[in-house]
């Protein structure tokens, strides 16, 4: 069984949508591990975006991650990494389509609600980064 990481960014938190979002997830069928509202630090958001140094976009990125709290969570289920991939929808909104949550609920790339894992090797890098001694809830 799959866990990924999943992080409302501060425009899902400051637009009210971690309980649309949680549910969504919910009733994929997904499992949720853990989860917790808090202020991402800049070192904290230069390592979960550390592939993407290079970028010309990567100063405005971190700088949106730190600008208000976010919504991090642990979901667990079979392919979790893919089925939380489809659930958020493209990168880019304009590309994420209707009935995804980027695609129902954002414009912009560079406010784009949601991050998930790319990869199983992403989620375990990123989940002992936000949540260290992780809980392992069984229901
Ligand atoms: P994803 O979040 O779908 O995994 P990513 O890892 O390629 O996408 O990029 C991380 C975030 O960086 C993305 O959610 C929004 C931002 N971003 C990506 N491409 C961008 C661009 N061309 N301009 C501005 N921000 C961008
Ligand atoms: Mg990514």
């Amino acid at each position: 069984m799959e866990q990924t990481f999943i992080m409302i960014k501060p425009d899902g938190v400051k637009r009210n949508l971690i309980g649309d979002i949680v549910s969504r997830f919910e009733h994929k069928g997904f499992r949720l591990i853990d989860a917790k509202l808090l202020n991402v630090s800049r070192e904290t958001a230069e390592l979960h975006y550390c592939d993407l140094r290079e970028k010309p976009f990567f100063g405005e990125l971190v700088a949106f991650i730190i600008s208000g709290p976010v919504f991090a969570m642990v979901w667990e289920g079979e392919h979790a990494v893919k089925n939380a991939r489809a659930l958020i929808g493209a990168t880019n909104p304009v590309e994420a389509s209707a009935g995804t949550i980027r695609g129902d609920y954002a414009l912009d790339v560079s406010s784009n609600i949601i991050h998930g894992s790319d990869s199983l090797e992403n989620a375990d890098r990123e989940i002992g980064l936000f949540f260290k001694g992780q809980a392992a809830f069984s229901y």
